[in-house]
């Protein structure tokens, strides 16, 4: 039987790439985000496999009731890919926008947190299914400008860690993905809201990551045997590394 997949943000990016390659691999594919009309235009690409589903993470209520608005044929969800998230501003702690903070957290924690709850219950009663996180190297290492961002995906990269820890017994996989720079996504289009010049200049002259890279990746890791766990992967483009510590000196 064809296997059904939740991919939360599927309406560019990653998202949108995932569902993409899952299609193409035979899966059954809900491709929710807050643009309808994105996931519409890609629906008619997809064909019938491809189910759009508007849904905004934020909002618990909807996430909480979005098993009802799913036909039966799209029952139960085997993988959950929760890639839904933003960074907003790049500015030191001390200048950077409150909004921005609480909209990254609501997104990339609590969003995640919502959709999670709601799922994985379901995975634990069928004793099966896999959760994909989209964590960051933001989780891991600091970076200027990185505050709240870097801190939602240590979040999730904590929480994926958590949920393996609750989940021993169970034949529920979980794997944090923590990608790198990836260009190719409206990812710093939104950081820097709208400004798609200082966007373009975060690639300029870096050959980055791309949102098919990630799909590859996805499309690997749920293709692997079911004994067999991925707990976080690591991926940077090759032009990438940790700059290391710095000290300031007087
Ligand atoms: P994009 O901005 O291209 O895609 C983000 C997706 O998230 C969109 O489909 C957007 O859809 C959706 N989204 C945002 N807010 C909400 C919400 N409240 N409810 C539902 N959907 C929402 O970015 P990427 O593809 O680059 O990023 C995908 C994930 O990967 C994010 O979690 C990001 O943090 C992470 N990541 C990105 C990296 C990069 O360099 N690009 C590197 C490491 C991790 P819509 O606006 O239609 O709701
Ligand atoms: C996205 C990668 O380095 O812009 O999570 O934070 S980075």
């Amino acid at each position: 039987m064809m296997k059904t997949v939740l991919v939360t943000g599927a309406s560019s990016g990653f998202g949108k790439a995932i569902c993409q390659k899952l299609i193409a691999d035979g899966y059954k594919v809900i491709g929710s985000a807050r643009r309808i009309e994105k996931l519409n235009e890609m629906a008619v690409q997809l064909g019938d496999n491809f189910l759009p589903l508007l849904l905004d993470v934020t909002k618990k209520d909807a996430v909480e009731n979005l098993l009802i608005g799913i036909p039966t044929d799209f029952k139960p969800i085997d993988i959950l890919i929760n890639n839904a998230g933003l960074a907003l501003g790049m500015e030191p702690a001390y200048e950077a926008h409150y909004d921005d903070w609480e909209m990254m957290v609501q997104t990339n924690i609590i969003g995640l947190m919502h959709i999670t709850r709601t799922i994985l219950p379901t995975m634990v009663e069928r004793n099966c299914g896999y959760i994909i996180n989209l964590g960051s190297t933001a989780g891991s290492y600091a970076y200027k400008g990185g505050n709240v961002y870097g801190a939602t995906k240590a979040f999730v990269k904590q929480f994926s860690a958590n949920l393996r820890t609750d989940l021993l017994g169970k034949k529920i996989r979980v794997t944090n993905i923590e990608p790198g720079l990836c260009g190719d996504t409206e990812f710093s289009n939104i950081r820097f809201h709208g400004d798609n010049k200082k966007a373009a200049n975060v690639y300029q002259g870096v050959e980055y990551i791309k949102p098919e890279d990630i799909a590859n990746t996805v499309s690997w890791l749920v293709n692997t045997p079911e004994h067999f766990n991925v707990n976080s992967i690591e991926i940077m483009p090759t032009a990438q590394a940790s700059g290391g510590l710095a000290v300031v000196k007087d």
